[in-house]
């Protein structure tokens, strides 16, 4: 009996062993077949080519056909910038059409400084071609993908090797934090990474509801407090969930809107300072905005990038927005990269942000 007692207690204590070895196992092996390993521009836009095919092929899957391209989920900011590359390459030195361009650009959201000192490096660099339509959209396109390069876009994970990653969400309510997250939960669990979801936004009940359903969708474990519960304790359990897991990554979302504005940016103090205390460490911190609340959104970015530390931008509704330019103003104005865009509302919906490839979409 007592024999059979410690047999049974044995094969019990080596089953939890092996659960636990294999949990940081598959956590390491995940962490080192992970993309996004900070390299040059050139191997995060291959890498970024990559994802984006892959997406659009399970978009395509999905919904029995093939995916619109980047190019046609950008129509409203392309149609912005026809009419004045058509002034362009009828007229292609006069100031009369690079005025135009530079209204364009202006109108798009670039910025009024920024979109000046475009056109007028643009202007210098087509000097050379003689009034050649091509060579100066060329000049205006290579201008435009210069000011957009140089940033590293990936999403950082933990180099020690351990687990899990925090990535951190934050921006005002409505810009796509939930549903940004969702899109990024299915990406990452479909590419092999144990996820977590933080529903750090407390402040409205139907918020957790929410991204509940997009861990179903993905199948992937959520962690949520009771309404009005501390957001900063919620993100905090799911991380300690997440490490008794051996899951790579925690996802969490925070509320847009607080009392005042002042407890806002004070509560997310609080979550990214609580998100780091136990066993995670925050890789991220990315602020979600809305494309088409344009220059406007920029004024609030700032709020956030003032309060905690954003390393990079997840750009939203760009499929409906005609001031695409907003990636160049972000970038420009807040120093901080965009790392997404999202251009729809479906799962498949969100696209690693490659220079070259917006330009070439803004501008076909
Ligand atoms: N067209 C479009 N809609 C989006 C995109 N991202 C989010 N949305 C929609 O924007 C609304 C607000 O999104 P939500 O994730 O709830 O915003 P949150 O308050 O920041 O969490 C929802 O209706 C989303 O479906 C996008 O890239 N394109
Ligand atoms: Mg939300």
């Amino acid at each position: 009996m007592t024999l059979e007692l410690l047999a049974v207690l044995a094969a019990v204590a080596v089953a939890a062993l092996a659960v636990a070895v294999t949990a940081t196992v598959v956590c390491r092996r995940r962490r080192s077949a992970a993309p996004g390993a900070a390299g040059s521009e050139t191997a995060a836009g291959e890498a970024a080519d990559r994802v984006v095919g892959r997406l659009a092929g399970r978009a395509a899957e999905a919904a029995g056909g093939p995916a619109p391209s980047l190019r046609d989920r950008l129509s409203k900011a392309r149609a912005a910038f026809a009419g004045p590359l058509t002034a362009l390459e009828r007229a292609s030195t006069s100031t009369e059409a690079w005025t135009e361009v530079t209204e364009a650009l202006i109108r798009a959201d670039v910025g009024l400084a920024t979109s000046s000192e475009i056109v007028e490096a643009a202007r210098a660099r087509a000097g050379g071609a003689g009034g050649d339509p091509t060579a100066v959209k060329a000049a205006l396109q290579a201008e435009l993908r210069e000011r957009l390069g140089g940033f590293d876009r990936s999403l950082a994970r933990r180099s020690d090797g351990a687990c899990p990653s925090v990535w951190l969400f934050v921006g005002v309510n409505g810009t796509g934090k939930t549903t940004t997250i969702g899109k990024l939960a299915k990406r990452e669990a479909d590419a092999g990474a144990g996820v977590v979801l933080a529903a750090g936004d407390t402040f409205r009940a139907a918020a957790a509801d929410q991204l509940a359903m997009w861990a179903e969708r993905s199948s992937v474990h959520i962690v949520r407090g009771s309404a009005g519960a501390d957001p900063a304790s919620v993100v905090y359990d799911a991380v300690e969930s997440a490490a008794a897991r051996g899951a790579d990554l925690v996802l969490a979302d925070t509320a847009g809107r607080f009392h005042t504005e002042h407890n806002l940016m004070a509560e997310l103090q609080k979550v990214r300072r609580v998100a780091g205390k136990g066993s995670g460490v925050v890789t991220e911190t990315l602020l979600v905005l809305d494309a088409t609340t344009g220059q406007n959104g920029l004024a609030q970015a700032r709020q956030f990038t003032d309060a905690v530390d954003v390393t990079g931008v997840v750009l939203t509704k760009l499929d409906g927005s005609a001031k695409g330019g907003i990636v160049v103003a972000v970038q420009a104005e807040l120093g901080v990269p965009v790392k997404l865009v999202g251009v729809g509302e479906q799962v498949a919906d969100l696209v690693p942000f490659d220079a070259s490839e917006f330009v070439e979409a803004l501008f076909s």
